[in-house]
């Protein structure tokens, strides 16, 4: 049997355009297709499998018109959800042999009837679930949607097949390399918790020395290690960069290691160290903003630990650039916060920063929150192809065009090519510990010859006189710092284009986007009509949801049965006897038995087919504390979506 797996794309995605504002490095993607090479390696070696990136391979209408496949799989993601679904109509309108099915992290916050042009749908880690439904593909039953509950054991995750793609490998940024999932923390804007648990996962230290080998083997030459959290786990992390550093070095060039962690790693000298010798180059890092009272607010604790513009700086000391993530939008945010960002931008001398507004994902705290003071908006009328630039919120002190306004406005202030080459001036300037990486010997310089040549003639031929001055500038005064800071200087400045590229991308969609609402200000519409939680049963919501599994629990003992009837019964609960609800007192638990006989004898759940083979069977007496969560994070998300399919 064959089977495609595609990676979708299009022209107008920002991550597509970004990739060409630095043409020397003749790459036509940012990150390269991790989840279907992951997917690959779970797939038993009889198949002929082959992965598809549109992004590198342009349409795959195209390609299908001379090659056929039995199975064909695809990488949903949210952005590109509108691309996805044609290409889904197109396989299912040409070719019946086919079978079709998707899978991606997105997918959980997407209505189901959205998605139905895909045969079956996978609900979150694929790693269980994958095979199993490859055992019911062939044996003719496969069902419509594998719903992973329990949280796959990393130790046991396969290396990606990189190798399958070895051709299309030099057109990425970078390819990743994930050592752990899930995050110790618990911001209340963030659904990673939600998505893959508090507690941290990890690979073997053999499993992720084998990943960066294959990598190396195949002459990647950028690896990103695509952990939400890299450092959420010291002890492991430590151990891991002990034994990178001297694989790192050992090469004929050694990698270039790019991550994302939290501030706290200023606190460690002996992980900065770590990180800078095994040639980390880059960490990305959710400062989010430096009020002290949103920080509190919004859950992100760690973040005042430390004092978070002396904390950039040492960390920049050690040669290593940090990429700001910020926020703008919070309930203490006015218009004036622009000029505290940008004062701090300034102050701690960020090199590279990405500005969001505040976006309330589905399920977060704070989107419970905000859905309450209707401040959530239905994303689907206003713009859901730029998720990462257009917020879903209504903020409390600005005025949505206030604050689209002052990201624009913030944008070219911050990102002319004299204020980003005074910054990397100084941060050249302030490293005073030289990372302890070797210098690529002729082999390694051999290797990287074309991609040093190429940016050179750029910069001399191409790039803007300003670029260009700036550029051989900086290049003079790094150079004379120490020649092991030369690749991640050209790093930083390749970046810097490729932000500053967009930045204009995104203030184009803004400029639209308050036009948009300024003309037609109905677009805005708030969720809290539609999602009737009330008040008294969030208060007690964790009272129900327990008796809800003790009573179900008798009947069902499978996790995903279980806790889609849990679902089902606790909806039905809250439109039968919400609203009068006032505590879980002997009546109403005698309601929520009636709605679970309902729901056991004819509910929807039935209806539904579940994965058999891997799911876990649930404790009798107590429900698991991620029960609570899943409760948590579902409840809300199916209200919605079963009342908007009922309207
Ligand atoms: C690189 C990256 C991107 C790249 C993706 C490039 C690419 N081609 O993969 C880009 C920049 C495009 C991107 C976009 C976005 N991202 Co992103 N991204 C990541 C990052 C850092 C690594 C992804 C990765 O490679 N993971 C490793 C692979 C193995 O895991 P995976 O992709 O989840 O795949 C598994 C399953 O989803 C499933 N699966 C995936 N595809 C398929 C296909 C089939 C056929 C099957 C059967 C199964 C399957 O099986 C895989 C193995 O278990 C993650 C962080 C993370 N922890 O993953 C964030 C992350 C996934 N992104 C996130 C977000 C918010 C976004 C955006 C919504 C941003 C925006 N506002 O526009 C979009 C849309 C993503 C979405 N929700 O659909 C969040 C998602 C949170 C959530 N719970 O939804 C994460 C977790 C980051 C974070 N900490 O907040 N992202
Ligand atoms: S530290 Fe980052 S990944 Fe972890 S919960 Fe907070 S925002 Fe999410």
């Amino acid at each position: 049997m064959n089977i495609l797996l595609i990676s979708p794309s299009e022209f107008k995605d920002i991550e597509y355009k970004t990739v060409t504002a630095a043409p020397f490095m003749k790459i036509k993607a940012l990150f390269a297709p991790h989840a279907l090479a992951a997917i690959a390696a779970l797939t038993p070696r009889k198949y002929d499998i082959k992965i598809f990136d549109e992004a590198v391979h342009g349409s795959v209408e195209e390609h299908l018109k001379t090659n056929t496949y039995k199975l064909i799989g695809l990488h949903l993601t949210t952005n590109l959800l509108k691309r996805c679904i044609e290409i889904g109509a197109h396989i299912r309108d040409n070719y019946s042999e086919s079978y079709l099915v998707a899978g991606g992290i997105g997918l959980s916050s997407i209505p189901t009837e959205k998605v139905n042009v895909f045969q079956t749908v996978f609900y979150g880690e694929a790693e269980e679930t994958w095979p199993v439904f490859l055992t019911d593909f062939e044996k003719g039953k496969p069902l419509l949607k594998y719903r992973k509950l329990s949280y796959p054991d990393m130790a046991k995750v396969p290396i990606p097949r990189w190798e399958l793609i070895a051709d299309d490998l030099k057109y990425y940024a970078t390819v990743s390399i994930q050592t752990t999932r899930g995050c110790p923390y618990d911001c209340d804007f963030c659904n990673v918790i939600y998505t893959y648990g508090r507690k941290m996962r990890c690979k073997t230290g053999n499993q992720i020395i084998e990943e960066v080998k294959l990598l190396e083997s195949l002459g990647v030459k950028a690896v990103f290690f695509a952990d939400d959290n890299f450092i959420g786990n010291r002890k492991f992390v430590k151990e891991i960069l002990n034994e990178l550093k001297s694989l790192n070095n050992s090469f004929d060039a050694p990698l270039l290691f790019m991550t994302q962690l939290d501030i706290t790693v200023a606190n460690d000298d002996e992980l900065l160290g770590l990180l800078a010798d095994c040639n980390f180059i880059q960490l990305m890092i959710g400062i989010e903003t430096v009020n002290e009272v949103t920080l509190t607010e919004m859950n992100k604790l760690q973040n005042l630990r430390v004092d978070i513009p002396t904390a950039v700086q040492k960390i920049q000391s050690y040669g290593i650039l940090v990429t700001a993530h910020l926020i703008v939008g919070f309930d203490s945010d006015t218009s004036e916060s622009f000029a505290n960002i940008e004062n701090f931008i300034n102050h701690a001398n960020v090199t590279e920063y990405l500005l969001h507004p505040l976006m309330a994902p589905a399920g977060t705290k704070l989107w419970y929150n905000m859905k309450r003071d209707s401040r959530i908006i239905d994303f689907e009328l206003i713009n859901d192809d730029f998720t990462d630039i257009v917020s879903n919120i209504i903020p409390k002190h600005m005025t949505r065009e206030e604050l689209m306004s002052g990201m624009l406005d913030f944008w070219s202030k911050l990102n002319t090519v004299e204020s980003n080459a005074g910054r990397v001036s100084l941060f050249i300037e302030n490293i005073s510990r030289i990372p302890d990486v070797q210098k690529p010997n002729f082999k390694g310089f051999w290797k990287m010859k074309g991609l040093i040549f190429n940016a050179i003639g750029f910069f001399i031929t191409k790039a803007d006189k300003k670029d260009k001055e700036a550029f051989f500038n900086l290049f003079k005064q790094v150079r004379g710092k120490s020649i092991i800071l030369v690749s991640r200087f050209m790093y930083m400045y390749t970046n810097y284009l490729m932000n500053r590229y967009r930045a204009e991308l995104y203030a184009k969609i803004l400029v639209q986007q308050i036009q948009i609402e300024k003309k037609d200000p109905s677009v805005i519409v708030t969720l809290d009509n539609i999602t009737p939680i009330p008040e008294n049963v969030l208060k007690h919501s964790n009272e129900v949801f327990k008796e809800t599994y003790i009573i179900l629990r008798k009947s069902l003992d499978k996790s995903a049965k279980l806790y889609n009837a849990s679902l089902e019964t606790i909806t039905d609960f809250i439109n039968q006897f919400g609203n009068e609800f006032v505590v879980l007192d002997d009546f109403q638990k005698k309601n929520l038995t009636s709605c679970a006989t309902r729901v056991l004898n004819n509910g929807e759940w039935k209806k539904e087919v579940y994965s058999q083979n891997n799911e876990s069977v649930m404790p009798e007496n107590e429900p698991p504390k991620a029960f609570f969560k899943q409760m948590n994070n579902n409840l809300d998300n199916y209200l919605r979506y079963k009342v908007s399919i009922d309207n």
